[in-house]
């Protein structure tokens, strides 16, 4: 049966929508999922087999010396997007395949939907004993026999929101993707709307490696299923995701985790990331992290959090942020940048000397806490100084629109840019509106609330007040 819909708007992302007191759905506590999370597999793990001398399946694979050798690398090699419409299951599967369960925020869990970026990672394995997919596990130790299993890699999923009103943050968040989880629920009509946004979202922003979960099989028949699969593969067809696999689970079960696994080690292969290229990190968040009170001489200063996009970041470097703080001088506002320097790194829950791509990092920083509390410094890029890329306050924009508005309930063709519209514009993890000035051939001058840093080859996300909401038309270079 497919759930209620969900109405309400969340603060900041849908500048003109009301907001509506949000209908409750009823999430389980996380410890009591944890808890049933952890019955069901005690219950689907079989009793491990006594060992009997078998032929291994596969003639490379080493059974290891005790103990099991343990990854080199602390940082995850790739950034997994968890993608499609609301309610699907994509926090749902994360947190199946990290023990992670992301939606932590005080509002997450009100209202049963995830409101930030999610960011969890874990290890992938494979069973030397078990055949084919089947020996594909997040556990170190194999579910279904009990042996110690071989790491494979690291990963980093990066879960979106499927809420219609927090489109930026599904783009910002793909603006870090390398590929992607298409999540779609077998027991609602495929696509619904941001399973249809969002796929469009990828396309712009060239996130064109993708596996399709079909979720949620054990509300339907077998007959429904095949008959949703369908409908996923009309959908599909003639897209980048034509030749997607398309993997039937049970994400609250981990049914066919084992196949989700494979697809991604066989079709997710890490991506070579040119590391001589100047860094460019997102700030997702930026916080004080001193407790009130604490002697002047013992402050730390602020941090930064977030994905590093290109290159690498090192312990001790020179940074600057851009495009910075926001200041008053003479009744105009500007944006100053800030320098600062790296005094240590983090991911996960480990210090690190040098950053690469892939999974969210913290910067401690020498920044005044002051000019970071409360996430005052995201949407910033940090890079060496000079090195990133211009501020932007306003530009000639050459748009490329999409023939239909897809991320409404009812398709509608996007008509023509109008002298005095406001757009959202999205670009590099950061979110701004700005208002159409004058609109020339194949081109508009638009005016920004906030700056933004971006290349002139960074595509630039448009989307239109479209009712209470915006909605996404397309995408735009600066000219
Ligand atoms: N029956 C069934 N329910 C599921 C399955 N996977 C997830 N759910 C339930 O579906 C609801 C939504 O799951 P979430 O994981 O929060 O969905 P989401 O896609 O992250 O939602 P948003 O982040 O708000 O877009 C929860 O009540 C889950 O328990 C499944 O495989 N079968
Ligand atoms: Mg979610
Ligand atoms: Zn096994």
């Amino acid at each position: 049966m497919p759930r209620k819909k969900k109405e309400e708007t969340v603060d900041g992302q849908t500048a003109a929508a009301p907001a509506v007191e949000a209908p409750k759905k009823e999430k389980k506590p996380k410890a009591e999922k944890d808890a049933e999370a952890h019955a069901q597999k005690e219950k689907k793990a079989p009793k491990p087999k006594k060992e009997k001398p078998v032929q291994l399946p596969y003639e490379n694979v080493q059974i290891p010396e005790e103990p099991v050798p343990q990854l080199k690398k602390i940082q995850p090699e790739i950034n997994i997007g968890m993608i499609g419409h609301v309610d699907h299951g994509k926090t749902t599967l994360v947190s199946r395949l990290t023990g992670k369960w992301t939606d932590t925020h005080s509002e997450e869990v009100k209202r049963g939907i995830t409101i930030r970026l999610g960011y969890a990672n874990t290890v992938f394995y494979k069973c030397p004993k078990e055949r084919g997919y089947e020996a594909y596990t997040s556990a170190a130790v194999c579910p279904k026999c009990g042996s110690k299993c071989i790491p494979l890699r690291k990963v980093s999923f990066v879960d979106a929101p499927g809420h219609e009103t927090l489109m930026a943050t599904m783009l910002s968040g793909s603006a870090i993707m390398d590929c992607a989880v298409l999540m779609v629920a077998a027991n609602e009509p495929c696509p619904q709307p941001q399973t249809k946004e969002h796929l469009v979202a990828l396309e712009i922003g060239d996130v064109k490696n993708i596996i399709i979960v079909q979720n949620k099989i054990d509300l339907v028949s077998e007959e429904e299923a095949m008959k949703n699969y369908e409908q996923i593969k009309a959908f599909t067809k003639g897209t980048f995701a034509e030749n997607a696999p398309v993997i039937p689970m049970v994400a609250q079960q981990g049914i066919n985790i084992d196949a989700l696994i494979y697809a991604i080690e066989t079709l997710f292969k890490t991506p070579e990331r040119d590391l001589a290229k100047d860094p460019i990190m997102f700030i997702a968040r930026s916080f004080d992290i001193n407790k009130p009170g604490t002697a002047v001489d013992r402050i730390a200063g602020g941090v930064l959090g977030g994905a590093l996009k290109e290159g690498m970041l090192r312990k001790g470097q020179k940074v600057e942020i851009r495009p910075g703080r926001k200041t008053e001088k003479e009744g105009k506002t500007t944006w100053v940048p800030l320098a600062t320097e790296i005094v240590s790194l983090r991911t996960g829950e480990e210090n690190i000397d040098e950053a690469t791509p892939g999974g969210s990092i913290a910067l401690m920083t020498r920044l005044d806490p002051n000019l970071v509390k409360a996430d005052a410094l995201a949407g910033n890029l940090v890079g060496l100084p000079g090195k990133l890329p211009e501020t932007w306050y306003e530009f000639d924009l050459i748009p490329k629109l999409l023939e239909r508005v897809v991320g409404t309930e009812q398709e509608m063709n996007v008509e023509p840019i109008k002298k005095g519209e406001v757009f959202m514009l999205n670009v590099n993890s950061s979110v701004t509106t700005g208002v159409v000035g004058a609109i020339g051939k194949d081109l508009c001058h638009v005016v920004l609330k906030r700056p933004v840093c971006a290349k002139k080859t960074d595509k630039i996300t448009i989307s239109r007040l479209l009712g209470h909401r915006f909605r996404l038309i397309g995408y735009g270079l600066i000219k």
